[in-house]
């Protein structure tokens, strides 16, 4: 009963229709269109009407893996031929944005499984890994997970404790990993760990493996409609086939990172523009001292910055995705527009939240929930500190990081 009125209050405010003060859709192809309207239609029929009540009662919603998997949203840019989407960039920006504009969460689960699950197995795996697993994870018949980040080694992943030993006709594995969106719902896990040399690779663990849990992560105040959990490895037997065979070192999760991280870059503009778009509405109704907020200077300031803010982020993106089609865009450039689209996004949140007065904090509006959202997204994926000391880097060549 309580579920059906959280429901249907939702159902009746996703009015959103986007945000295009400079034409930016004149970029865009007929087929880019069409299928940022399908996913925008996706979203407000299969996300918007439950999202508050997933994020209040911190429930992800296992059915939502195979409906993204039906309407293309796993694993978009991987070629169709092992079920991806064969889009270019923008269509995979475009998709992270839509959903991300329902939420962050949803977004997470359809990047994780794209850029960091599905992307690793289609440039370092080996055929028979490359058909054993994509078309279950395009289909959303498996979801995955990627293991990088351990307790002491989050900004410092080089450090990782991880790892596993050749035992002549298996690995074995050992090792744990914190903070794994998907984890505790996860068939397969990507994991980063060192031979006994000290290199890194990948490997691809499966739930049932003896040895291997997921324990899930609680108490979260941000991405609540996300699972979140570890990796434990104890003494897990891996089997050799499973190892990821065409790139090792810390180069190769950096690669996946790269992807994931354009994917945010557009997502986080989704977020900013539902924040915007209901800020807007919300001063046009509100009446104080006998006048719409709207009227006044300051609501208006607050506004017109939202607009520039992102109205250049758009361009950033656009562009960039045209680099990352040419295979032309660099580390640095996509730390740039991640770091600069989540703090912009986390920006207008906040601003957004003032807007809406009292009622910013409640769950009539998504505008909370997309703020404490916003607060993983500026942490994961490289912190906002660490993007700009990559920055600092290609500036001066010189690395501030140790
Ligand atoms: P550094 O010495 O810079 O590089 C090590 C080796 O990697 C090479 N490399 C790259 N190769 C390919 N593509 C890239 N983008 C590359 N970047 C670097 C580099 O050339 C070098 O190669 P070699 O052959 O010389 O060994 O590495 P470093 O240890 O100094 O670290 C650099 C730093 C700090 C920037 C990096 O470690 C970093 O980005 N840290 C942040 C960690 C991070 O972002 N973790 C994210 C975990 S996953 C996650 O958060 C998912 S959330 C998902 C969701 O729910 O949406
Ligand atoms: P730390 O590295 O301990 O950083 C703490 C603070 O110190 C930060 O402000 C940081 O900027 C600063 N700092 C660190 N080093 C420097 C330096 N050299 N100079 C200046 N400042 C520095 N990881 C995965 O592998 N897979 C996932 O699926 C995944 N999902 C996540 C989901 C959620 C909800 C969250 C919150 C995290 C997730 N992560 C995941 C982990 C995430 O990538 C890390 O939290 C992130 O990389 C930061 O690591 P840390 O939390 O250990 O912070």
């Amino acid at each position: 009963m309580e579920t059906g009125a959280v429901v249907q209050k939702s159902l009746k405010k996703d009015l959103y229709e986007g945000v295009d003060f400079y034409g930016i859709d004149d970029l865009l192809t007929e087929e880019h269109l069409l299928i940022r309207s399908s996913i925008r239609d996706f979203v407000k029929r299969e996300i918007s009407p439950y999202i508050e009540d997933w994020a209040q009662k911190a429930h992800f919603p296992y059915e939502i893996v195979k409906k993204f998997g039906e309407v293309g949203a796993f694993g978009p840019q991987i070629p169709s031929a092992y079920g991806g989407g064969g889009l270019d960039y923008i269509s995979y920006g475009l998709i992270m944005q839509e959903v991300e504009r329902g939420d962050s969460g949803m977004r997470s689960t359809a990047s994780v499984q794209g850029s960091l699950v599905m992307y690793p197995i289609y440039k370092f795996g080996s055929e028979a890994q490359r058909e054993k697993y994509l078309p279950k994870l395009a289909s959303g018949e498996m979801l995955g997970c990627f293991g990088l980040t351990e307790p002491d080694h989050g900004s410092n992943p080089s450090g990782m404790t991880t790892n596993f030993k050749d035992m002549g006709d298996h690995f074995l594995l050992n090792g744990a990993k914190m903070w794994i969106s998907n984890s505790p719902k996860a068939d397969i896990a990507v994991v980063w760990a060192k031979d006994e040399s000290g290199r890194i690779h990948g490997l691809i663990v499966e739930r049932g493996m003896e040895g291997f849990s997921t324990p899930e992560t609680h108490n979260k105040w941000s991405l609540r409609a996300s699972c979140t959990g570890e990796l434990v490895f104890d003494n897990v037997k891996v089997p050799k086939e499973n190892i990821l065979p065409n790139k090792s070192g810390l180069g190769a999760p950096l690669m996946c990172l790269d992807s994931a991280r354009y994917g945010i870059a557009w997502g986080t503009l989704g977020a900013a523009m539902d924040c915007y778009d209901s800020a807007r509405r919300y001063a046009m109704e509100r009446i104080q001292f006998d006048k719409p907020i709207a009227s006044f200077q300051l609501i208006q300031k607050k506004l017109a910055e939202m607009l520039t803010e992102i109205t250049k982020a758009q361009l950033l993106v656009w562009k960039l995705g045209k680099m990352m089609e040419e295979g032309k865009a660099t580390t640095a450039q996509i730390s740039l527009a991640k770091r600069n689209n989540v703090a912009m996004a986390l920006d207008i949140a906040r601003e957004a939240r003032q807007i809406h007065g009292g009622m910013g904090i409640t769950g009539e509006y998504s505008i909370m929930r997309h703020m404490m959202n916003l607060e993983s997204v500026v942490t994961y994926e490289g912190t906002h500190d660490i993007h700009l000391l990559i920055l600092g880097n290609e500036i001066t060549g010189i690395s501030a990081f140790k």
